[in-house]
């Protein structure tokens, strides 16, 4: 590695290790890493898997894949021999910003490990110039900047696969750029990124406004541009036909090629639909098989027979729904598709509940999924059930066959092996080796919870996380931490139904409690990671109030010794990495019934974290797993909540009015501090929110919320118990392991 980092930082730069910067080293690696993955074989075999998401938050990418090269000690001893951090390398790339949450995280996880399976299965998605937008704060409140992370030399490789893409009003010729995905110690696969050439950034102004009619320039610009009015809309269209044509294009092409009858698609080919962002590659198969001759049922019968479709919410809003009017005007070639796809449905099943489009002429994307795609799948147990027994009921009883759960997972290459090397190391020196391929193999960990050396140890490894991060933070954001401090973490994409208020009123709390003189035994450091979407403007407010609360408690001198909170600005995947080893308590308190699955619960639990949350999502199968003595579980269960709604249960304003509690931390929102501090009209707008509407239901949950958190912070202060429930935590996270995840997916659905 020595010889060749000096050869090519030569030919690049004129330089040597020795003189060379840090930039140059990072553009040196990359040329070399990119150069072995090259040489990689793809894997193969006669069924391949199209993964196609509208989101792949790959994070950066050169640690990641010297680890899975087996270069990464390597490339390390050799800069440290020169002085040099990998660490500091790792700074110099820029992360690409091209997924939102967990949807997009998840992607990445699974692309790892269908290549580290040496599984045939590549992404198909869009190459957004500027990604999600960047995030940053100024008078306590979010701003949106473009996120730009194409540097001309980065991990794409364009491609000369091109294909003309049909819209209505006009035809445009997309570019393929291609990053590799070396599996850990396998194969390798790819990740198909489309784009425009003609995509111009100069026309985004003033943040991230551009003129959403201008398709040519900014088609594939930003990630979810904002869609509040109807260009937007129409510009999501536009993405969406963008990808599929793009996708379903791609598959037809490389199935011919390799010499496969396209009336046996099915046996050669599975398409994964990942959320309803791709939903229109079913119709659009469909017109590319009928302008090859198939009549149109053999091309519904193969199609059906070759997409499945993975649900990742309950959330209306996120179920898409376009107008066929949207469609006519950008896509109407695929209107008497859809429109045909719709008579079926209701000629043999006569409840509307199920049809396609609805009264209103608007098309149920998830519903030409379940019926035109043979598997249907949840993400977490209790997700996937409330799919079957509310949400898609009506489906389930037609389809019981089609739908299966498939819990959600991370890949511990980055999860663990990259973000935590310390922990990574012992956990092999306990146990060996064998957990990076066998994640199951962690639970050889749980014969040492009663070993106080290995519990010691946890525990510095923990204290040496939250050293780093406290430096981090200081450097990148000024802001100081007590590494002495509990770290209380709840980082994720700001919603209400993941209730970061519910969060920020325990701020409230503790702050008011401090005031009365009833300090806590340890300092806490509460520290939040969010954007909010740009059009979402409680989210918005939510994140002015922790903003405010920070500078608040920061100020004032009788508080802040013993409680301090930070807002992380733009949380990303890099941040992520920093923040997770670091933390004591994880923070996933969403409203149960609400999240999918969560896959952060997931990550903190395997860097040894202690999970305080309700039983939502995969909280209940992290709890089933380490038991009631390692997790602080709260809240009402999925089953009121869901009564809840169905009855018009929930009156937030009465809960205000009977709880003095309850009613002096919201009445603080608007207090004369606060105001002083920020925005009467956030704050003023938050608190009738929470007061007369809560839709999310914080009010429910908060008093014993805050009761289970005092009790966690005390049970913290028996270290030894602590350490025994970290290291149950992560004993048991094997399950979680994407590794899993896939051999399931490919065992039930993919058959590869
Ligand atoms: O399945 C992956 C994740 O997807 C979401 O982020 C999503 O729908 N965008 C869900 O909200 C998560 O619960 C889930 O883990």
């Amino acid at each position: 590695m020595e010889q060749e980092l000096n050869k090519v930082l030569g030919e690049r730069f004129g330089k040597t290790l020795e003189e060379a910067c840090m930039e140059e080293i990072y553009h040196a690696l990359l040329t070399i890493v990119k150069g072995r993955m090259k040489d990689l074989k793809k894997n193969a075999g006669s069924r391949k898997l199209y993964y196609i998401s509208a989101e792949f938050l790959i994070g950066k990418l050169l640690s990641n894949n010297l680890i899975n090269l087996g270069l990464f000690d390597e490339t390390a001893e050799v800069l440290k021999k020169h002085g040099i951090d990998i660490a500091d390398i790792e700074e110099a790339e820029t992360e690409p910003s091209l997924g939102n949450g967990g949807l997009g995280r998840l992607a990445a996880c699974f692309l790892d490990s269908i290549a580290t399976l040496e599984l045939p299965g590549d992404g198909v998605g869009l190459n957004y110039h500027d990604g999600l937008f960047k995030q940053t704060f100024a008078d306590h409140k979010q701003r949106e900047e473009k996120n730009p992370w194409m540097t001309g030399d980065d991990w794409l490789t364009r491609t000369d696969v091109r294909f003309e893409v049909p819209f209505k009003d006009l035809t445009v010729t997309s570019t393929m750029y291609d990053i590799d995905v070396p599996g850990y110690k396998g194969g390798k696969n790819s990740l198909h990124l489309f784009d425009l050439d003609s995509v111009d950034e100069s026309i985004i102004h003033d943040g991230i406004e551009f003129d959403k009619e201008d398709i040519r320039r900014g088609l594939t610009l930003f990630l979810y541009p904002d869609d509040s009015d109807e260009k937007g809309q129409l510009l999501r269209i536009y993405q969406q036909y963008f990808m599929v044509s793009n996708a379903a294009q791609l598959i037809l092409k490389e199935t011919e090629e390799r010499g496969f009858d396209l009336y046996h698609l099915h046996e050669h080919v599975v398409i994964q639909i990942n959320d309803t962002h791709p939903t229109m590659v079913i119709p659009e198969l469909v017109r590319l098989l009928m302008a090859r001759g198939f009549n149109i049922d053999t091309a519904i019968d193969v199609v059906r027979k070759t997409c499945a479709y993975t649900n990742h919410t309950i959330l209306a809003e996120a179920l898409e729904k376009w107008p066929a009017s949207y469609l006519e005007k950008v896509v109407p070639q695929l209107m008497p598709i859809i429109r045909e796809l719709d008579k079926r449905v209701r000629r043999d099943f006569h409840d509307e509940k199920v049809y396609i489009i609805d009264e209103q002429e608007r098309v149920h994307m998830a519903h030409i999924d379940i019926h035109y795609g043979q598997s249907v799948n949840g993400v977490a147990a209790l997700h996937t059930q409330i799919l079957e027994e509310s949400e898609l009921k009506p489906f389930y009883d037609i389809y019981p066959e089609k739908f299966n759960n498939k819990t959600n997972g991370i890949t511990f290459r980055r999860w663990l092996l990259h973000c935590n090397h310390e922990l990574a190391s012992y956990v092999e020196e306990l146990i060996g080796s064998g957990y990076k391929i066998h994640a199951e193999e962690l639970e050889k960990l749980l014969v040492y919870q009663e070993d106080e050396a290995v519990l010691d140890r946890l525990r510095q490894i923990k204290q040496n996380a939250k050293l780093d991060l406290k430096k981090y933070l200081k450097s990148t954001q000024g802001v100081e931490i007590d590494e002495n401090s509990i770290y209380d973490i709840q980082v994720k994409r700001l919603h209400e139904y993941k209730r970061q208020q519910m969060n920020a009123l325990y701020a409230i709390y503790k702050y008011l409690e401090i005031k009365k003189g009833n300090l806590p035994k340890r300092p806490i450091t509460m520290i939040f990671g969010a954007k909010a979407a740009p059009a979402y403007t409680i989210a918005k407010d939510i994140i002015h109030l922790i903003l405010c609360l920070q500078e608040l408690i920061d100020s004032d001198p009788e508080v802040s010794p013993y409680l301090k909170v930070v807002m992380v600005e733009n949380y990303n995947v890099s941040k992520a990495a920093k923040l997770i080893p670091a933390c004591d308590i994880s923070e996933q308190i969403s409203l149960a019934s609400k999240e999918a699955s969560g896959t952060g619960n997931m990550k903190f639990m395997l860097n040894g974290a202690v999970t305080l949350g309700t039983e939502d999502g995969a909280n209940v199968e992290i709890h089933q797993l380490v038991g009631d003595d390692n997790i602080y579980i709260f809240g009402k269960s999925s089953d009121e909540v869901i009564k809840l709604y169905e009855t018009s249960g929930y009156c937030s304003r009465k809960i205000y009015e009977s709880d003095s509690l309850v009613e002096e931390l919201v009445d603080f929102i608007i207090s004369k501090k606060m105001i002083l501090t920020g925005d009467p009209v956030n704050l003023g707008r938050l608190y009738k929110e929470l007061v007369s509407k809560d839709w999310f239901m914080t009010l429910l949950d908060l008093r014993e919320y805050i009761a289970v958190k005092e009790q966690m912070l005390a049970d913290y202060e028996d270290e030894r118990s602590w350490a025994r429930k970290s290291l149950v935590n992560i004993a048991k996270a094997g399950y979680f392991s994407s590794d899993r995840t896939i051999e399931e997916y490919n065992k039930d659905i993919w058959h590869l």
